[in-house]
């Protein structure tokens, strides 16, 4: 799919989820690199800053978009002529979307392993990672219930039962509302990632603090579910995440409230690193405090360049 299309369906969410939406940049720019014609280098990297910024600019939250553009056009400066550039970033782009997939699998069989037989889950919206981990474990003969919030306004929680049910797991969808009186029945908690940051707060789909909170007034181990490309370097920089807004047509129909009533659809929300039990990544369970640590040595060098 081409640039624009892949960011026109980024923002409309017909592709969403903060995984998938990296994959598509990074194959977006694979295909752009496929089909393009020209060899002046000035001309190419000027093309390719505009694809790059198209790509970025579809939805703001999720760091996975930023750090999946942001690997496939690593090191294209570097290169000596276009047809190098456009070899690079197919390269990188096969690269980024491999580890990625890699990762999803990795941490399914890490985080089934904190889930055991006869065990309660609950999660919210619709993470590929955290659905990983629960059907890992339901795969392994674990004995499981879930609970899956709806996850208003784009009730992506339907996606969810719907996958889970299909899988055979025992399923049950709850509205926003219930987490905390359910929470009693619950044993761990898993959820997705959009962006965490270097001080180890989790950004993801609205609600998910509340369910945070509520796990911990009841002590049930909450777990976050995240490839590391879900870490923002931005963060380390002092940034601060911008929290995606959507359109109030997405919470109430034109005419269902008098014209004065404000509507507000924040769509993420930020969960503080004392809420959090462990992250389950690609490479091992941490702590949110290790967030730091491992960023700066996967930055490496890099850590001295400009990445705003
Ligand atoms: P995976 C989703 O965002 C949800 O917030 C979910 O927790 C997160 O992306 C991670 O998804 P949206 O695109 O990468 O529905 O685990 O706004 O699939």
């Amino acid at each position: 799919m081409n640039v624009e299309d892949t960011a026109a369906s980024i923002r409309d969410m017909t592709i969403r989820g903060a995984g998938k939406i990296a994959r598509a940049g990074a194959s977006a720019l694979s295909d752009f690199a496929e089909n393009y014609r020209g060899n002046d280098v000035q001309t190419f990297l000027a093309d390719l800053e505009k694809a790059k910024r198209t790509l970025l600019d579809s939805r703001p939250t999720a760091v996975s978009l930023w750090n999946g553009v942001h690997a496939t056009v690593r090191g294209v400066e570097d290169q000596k002529d276009v047809g190098e550039m456009l070899a690079l970033i197919q390269n990188n782009a096969k690269t980024f979307i491999d580890n990625s997939n890699n990762a999803v699998r990795l941490i399914g069989e890490i985080g089934a392993k904190r889930i055991k037989d006869g065990d309660t889950i609950m999660t919210t919206c619709n993470s590929s990672v955290a659905l990983g981990v629960i059907k890992t474990a339901f795969r392994q003969g674990k004995d499981i219930k879930v609970y899956a919030t709806e996850s208003r306004p784009w009730r992506q929680g339907i996606l969810t039962v719907t996958d889970l049910a299909n899988e055979g797991i025992d399923t049950t969808l709850i509205i926003d509302g219930a987490v905390r009186s359910v929470m009693k029945k619950v044993d761990e908690v898993f959820v997705g990632a959009d962006t965490i940051t270097s001080h180890g707060a989790l950004i993801n789909k609205i609600g998910t603090s509340q369910l945070a909170l509520a796990a911990n007034e009841a002590r049930v181990q909450f777990y976050v579910c995240s490839e590391t490309y879900k870490f923002s370097p931005l963060t380390l920089f002092g940034d601060r995440v911008t929290i995606e807004e959507r359109d109030i047509s997405e919470v109430v129909k034109e005419g269902e409230v008098p014209a004065s009533v404000k509507v507000f659809n924040p769509v993420f929300d930020s969960t503080p690193a004392k809420y959090i039990d462990a992250i389950i990544t690609e490479l091992g369970m941490m702590s949110p405090g290790s967030v730091y640590d491992v960023m700066v040595k996967q930055l490496g060098d890099r850590i001295f360049q400009k990445v705003i």
